[in-house]
């Protein structure tokens, strides 16, 4: 557990589905009607009114984010975020995609007075983003964010891994920044 300010940063195993925060995050695409991975996961346990709100909301830009409510999910809100595809001759327009998918939740989360939130690996599934390189960017970002809103009603933000590897990834990449 780390903490920048009033911010508590954890990172748990588990299926972000079954998260009881206020909002969790998707790791959407660009349409957001759905899609495999933890997108296909949320759908099916929001249940179809999810799918028949999302497909009025005009799809989404990469690294942006739109929010719904959860529907069937035990969180009031889902906040939709497509990171990048991953592709190494555009490394570095990737990494800011994903660093705005993960300050632009945390901004939509803010707004609609979430205190509590929880991510999930955006972009290192399907999207094939390096895991290393994605955990590093996550741990700055989230620095950044909370030391721009030290006033931020976000109490608590979560990483959702839903694999050994993953967490350990974030697990190395939070020590290293914020111990
Ligand atoms: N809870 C937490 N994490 C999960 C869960 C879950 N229930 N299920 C999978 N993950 P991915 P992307 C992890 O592929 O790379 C979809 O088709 C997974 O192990 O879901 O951003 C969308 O519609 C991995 O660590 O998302 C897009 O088209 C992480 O979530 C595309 O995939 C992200 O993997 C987005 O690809």
């Amino acid at each position: 557990m780390a903490r920048i300010g009033g911010t508590e940063i954890t990172i748990e195993l588990g299926d972000i589905t079954r998260s009881t925060t206020d909002a969790i995050v998707n790791a959407a695409n660009c349409t957001l009607l759905g899609g495999g991975g933890v997108d296909g996961a949320i759908h099916r346990a929001a249940g179809v009114k999810l799918l028949a709100y999302c497909a009025t909301l005009g799809g989404c830009r990469t690294g942006e984010a739109k929010i719904t409510p959860g529907f069937k999910l035990p969180a009031k809100y889902v906040i939709h975020t497509p990171g990048p595809v991953w592709s190494k001759s555009h490394a570095e327009r990737c990494d800011a995609l994903l660093r705005n998918s993960y300050f632009n939740s945390l901004s939509v989360a803010e707004e609609n007075g979430c205190k509590t939130i929880a991510f999930p690996s955006i972009s290192t599934g399907i999207y094939h983003f390096p895991l290393e390189r994605a955990a590093a960017i996550v741990a700055k970002t989230f620095a950044e964010y909370f030391t721009a809103n030290p006033e931020s009603c976000l109490e608590r933000v979560t990483m959702v891994c839903f694999d050994a590897n993953t967490y350990s990834a974030y697990e190395k990449a939070f020590a290293e920044r914020f111990d």
